[in-house]
């Protein structure tokens, strides 16, 4: 009777470690990042071989309505006084949303729609973040800590990540009350 039971993916709530599936993973150094950061010079100066976030995600069939779900872990530190961020997307299929889960650590999803409006949601273990269609989104990680994200999207969602190339409108700095966030 119990072999029929199927043992599913599973998710390390704390570390974000993904198992019990076909992972794929994808890392982004900081020599993947050049522009990302407001200042260039500063983003020079780094080691370019750091880690700066890993994508884990498991290898699902892409069919129309199926859904990839992904573990984002992304280091703490800064760059000019930037936080460490992803380099956000809008979505190719511009109508297609995206849930975000914060597992562990502190920081911020920003989010800007193609108008260009900004909103900063805070990411803590437990948070939920229901991300519209139209609506670009970037982790910032704001803690001392990895802060990991789960992340669940439409396979056919695909990524833009030329629409915002020349940066999003907000950017997050560490300040001594912990980050000062900056309009562009
Ligand atoms: C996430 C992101 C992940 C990395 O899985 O892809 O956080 O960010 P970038 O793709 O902007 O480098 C997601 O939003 N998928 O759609
Ligand atoms: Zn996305």
């Amino acid at each position: 009777m119990n072999a029929d039971i199927i043992m599913p993916p599973q998710v390390a709530w704390a570390t974000g470690l993904l198992t019990h599936g076909p992972v794929i993973a994808k890392t982004t150094r900081m020599s993947d990042l050049r522009g990302v950061f407001a200042d260039t010079a500063a983003w020079q100066c780094h080691d370019p071989q750091q880690v700066i976030y890993t994508v884990e995600m498991l290898d699902t069939p892409t069919p129309e309505g199926a859904l990839f779900v992904g573990v984002t872990r992304l280091r703490a530190g800064t760059s000019g006084g930037e936080f460490y961020l992803t380099r956000g997307h809008f979505h190719q299929r511009r109508e297609q949303g995206e849930v975000y889960f914060g597992l562990s650590g502190n920081g911020l999803l920003l989010l800007q729609n193609e108008q260009g409006e900004t909103r900063l949601e805070a990411v803590f273990a437990g948070s939920v973040h229901i991300i519209p269609g139209e609506t670009a989104h970037r982790l910032i990680n704001t803690g001392d800590v990895t802060l990991c994200a789960l992340a669940v999207w439409p396979t056919v969602a695909g990524h833009d990540y030329a629409a915002l190339a020349g940066g999003f409108a907000v950017r997050v700095f560490a300040s001594e009350n912990g980050y000062e966030v900056c309009h562009a």
